[in-house]
């Protein structure tokens, strides 16, 4: 009887340790959606019928980015492509225009990042392509 208890509770064991798993997973999916306002300058935008619109952005730095984890790591200048919402009109927007853009965030969604809305910019726009300013982040020890 004893060794029949043993193995019953082998298996609760098991299970609770598959179970402390699939929380971990969970955790990180629950990353709450974030929003950045971000300006930048257009640098390419996909033919109008492919099935998922990009548009390649030179992007200022975005100090607050926080990834996956829930995580902030500071996101230097770079030119990157992003998808796009259904909602946002392209038409006028070309190469070579400065832009400001709301960036929405859903790290649970099949595509996490997508311009929720994007205007254009005045010509004379002063854009910096610099570094973040933001020191990388220290290690938080002090919780
Ligand atoms: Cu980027």
């Amino acid at each position: 009887m004893s060794r029949t208890t043993t193995g019953a509770t082998l298996l609760l064991l098991a299970v609770a340790l598959i179970g402390g798993c699939g929380g971990t997973e969970k955790q990180e999916a629950s990353v709450p959606n974030k929003s950045y306002a971000i300006r930048g300058m257009v640098r390419q935008i996909s033919e109008p019928d492919v099935e998922e619109r990009q548009i390649w952005i030179h992007h200022e730095a975005i100090d607050d980015f926080v990834d996956i984890r829930g995580d902030t790591v500071p996101m230097d200048a770079m030119t990157m492509p992003f998808h796009l919402a259904e909602s946002v009109d392209l038409t006028g927007v070309e190469p070579g225009d400065k832009v400001s853009f709301r960036l929405d965030v859903d790290w649970s969604a099949g595509v996490p990042a997508r311009i929720g809305r994007l205007e254009s910019l005045p010509v004379e726009t002063q854009l910096s392509f610099e570094e973040s300013s933001t020191e990388e982040p220290a290690e938080h020890g002090d919780h």
